[in-house]
């Protein structure tokens, strides 16, 4: 991939990955009425990119809206929102399997559930069935099926800000009747990696390297001061990817920038998407920052795996 977007480590770093220096590529007032964009998923199409991203309106609606861009920093969102079926929409990730891209979201339906989609073009979407029942967060599509299975990851939840949760394996033939659920992570133990003692959902599309799938993850802190949102990375195995085979102790992004401290909800680095070069190893995250703008932060695929194994708290 040619025009991924990149910059190098900055001299003198010795962090495994590392922000953006122009963060935040997205800002909170792209559109006329946005009060915020974040938490958004981006992919490679045609020459360029296009993204399925969250939009929260000046009425505090959330919805998703489509946009393109050349290089993956300048993004031309539509004004309009995408018509979907459910109460609202957020935290979109989306996934090229195959010949289609499947986007999936937590959709309104009595309560937060898995929204599931497809397009070719990004102007037609194809709404499915939601995947499971209500209270379920963050689903994750694996770019490409599995043991001949389309399989997700997902988090269960409750109605609220839920104060648990562990990520779940489900797969399915059809993209409409999912089951064979494993169970993949829970929070670790408080005195092991804090950061990740509350809840954990998966974050971008898994990346299949030789060593598993790499897996960015959220994790969330109780703290004094409310909810603190980190990412961190797991690899999963590639056949049976609910089992982990190694889980970072220290995370790689925390939320230290001003524009991850403050915003609608402090203290938030949520990632959902990632672009990432096979030749040269790149991987350029997208993160929600403070659920107000979208930044990037970039490494490479080959040291966070080895990175992930080193630091393994298994
Ligand atoms: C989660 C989701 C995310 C959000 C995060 C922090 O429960 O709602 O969209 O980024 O909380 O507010």
């Amino acid at each position: 991939m040619t025009n991924l977007p990149w910059e190098e480590r900055p001299s003198g770093s010795h962090e495994v990955m590392w922000r953006y220096s122009a963060n935040p590529v997205i800002p909170r007032n792209l559109l006329p009425d946005s009060n915020s964009i974040f938490n958004s998923a981006v992919v490679p199409f045609r020459d360029g990119f296009a993204g399925v991203f969250r939009c929260d309106d000046t009425n505090r609606r959330m919805a998703l809206h489509v946009g393109f861009s050349k290089d993956g920093i300048t993004w031309n969102i539509k004004p309009e929102k995408l018509q979907l079926e459910g109460d609202y929409a957020y935290d979109p990730r989306v996934t090229f399997i195959e010949d289609r891209y499947w986007v999936t979201w937590c959709n309104g339906y009595h309560g937060p559930t898995i929204g599931i989609a497809w397009t070719t073009d990004f102007e037609t979407f194809h709404q499915m069935e939601n995947a499971f029942l209500p209270y379920n967060r963050n689903g994750v599509l694996f770019p490409r099926k599995i043991g001949g299975k389309f399989a997700m990851l997902s988090r269960p939840s409750d109605t609220g800000h839920t104060a648990f949760g562990d990520i779940f394996y489900s797969e399915t033939p059809d993209m409409e009747f999912w089951g064979h659920h494993r169970h993949v992570m829970a929070p670790a133990p408080f005195e092991v990696s804090a950061w990740q003692c509350m809840k954990i959902g998966a974050g971008p599309v898994p990346i299949e390297t030789p060593e598993g799938w790499l897996l960015f993850y959220h994790g969330v802190l109780r703290s004094c001061n409310g909810y603190v949102y980190s990412f961190g990375s797991a690899l999963l195995d590639l056949d049976r990817p609910w089992e982990v085979l190694a889980r970072s102790g220290p995370y790689l992004i925390s939320p230290q920038q001003p524009y991850e401290c403050m915003g609608d909800v402090p203290n938030v680095c949520f990632p959902c998407a990632a672009l990432h070069d096979p030749a040269t190893g790149r991987v350029a995250v997208y993160y929600g920052c403070a659920d107000t703008v979208t930044g990037l932060a970039f490494g490479y695929i080959p040291e966070i795996v080895e990175w992930t194994k080193k630091t393994s708290l298994l």
